[in-house]
């Protein structure tokens, strides 16, 4: 009985770790909130996206049409550059796949734009291929504010801070500029299995 036990327990710790990026350890059912500033309320009515380039707008959905969308179900473990990592998070959305559809051929990079100011650079190639999305449920409810809603970025093989909450605009670029965090320090690329936590990590 005591053998099975200590079997058991350290087949799942092993399970866990191997989850677990360096440096980062498994907060359980708790979902710490981190905002650089106020939640912003946006109503549906007053909510869009729309994707830029430098030309100007390319494409917008209001609310209606942003959830008319092609949707997708998923369930994936987030990490957070201040070491907590949260396993199977499910969401709903629409794949970056969708929305970037159009995008123009010079495009090598994007920068995410937030209700508030926030911003985050992430490279285009990383958007797609079904690696990130546009989601406004979590766990089969609508997307709290304090946690993004009514729509956020989802990346989630990067740390979370490239995961944009109150996202409303995706702009093409030829060229890389960094976000906020990106520009106070944080690692211009942020790959938890890379541990880029801080520019020159
Ligand atoms: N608009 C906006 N998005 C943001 C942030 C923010 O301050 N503003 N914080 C980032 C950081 S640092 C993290 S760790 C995650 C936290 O998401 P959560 O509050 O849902 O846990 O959101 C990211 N997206
Ligand atoms: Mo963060």
């Amino acid at each position: 009985m005591a053998v099975l036990t200590r079997g058991f327990r350290g087949r799942s710790q092993d399970r866990g770790d191997q989850r677990l990026p360096p440096g980062q350890y498994d907060v359980g059912d708790g979902f710490p909130v981190l905002s650089a500033g106020p939640t912003p309320r946006t109503p549906p009515a007053r909510w869009d996206l729309t994707v830029h380039d430098q030309t100007g707008e390319l494409r917008r959905w209001n609310w209606e049409e942003f959830r008319a969308l092609p949707r997708e179900a998923l369930s994936v473990d987030i990490h957070c550059v201040t070491t907590w990592s949260k396993f199977d998070t499910r969401w709903e959305g629409v794949s970056l796949d969708t929305l970037l559809q159009d995008a123009p051929a010079t495009a090598r990079h994007v920068l995410a734009s937030s209700d508030g100011g926030y911003t985050t650079n992430l490279p285009l190639e990383e958007l797609t291929g079904g690696r990130a999305w546009v989601v406004d449920t979590y766990e089969g409810q609508p997307l709290a504010p304090e946690h993004g809603g009514p729509a956020r970025l989802l990346v989630p093989h990067l740390y979370l801070w490239k995961s944009a909450k109150w996202v409303r605009r995706l702009t093409l670029l030829p060229h890389d500029e960094p976000g906020f965090w990106e520009t106070f320090g944080y690692h211009n690329h942020g790959d938890p299995w890379r541990e880029e936590r801080y520019s020159g990590d």
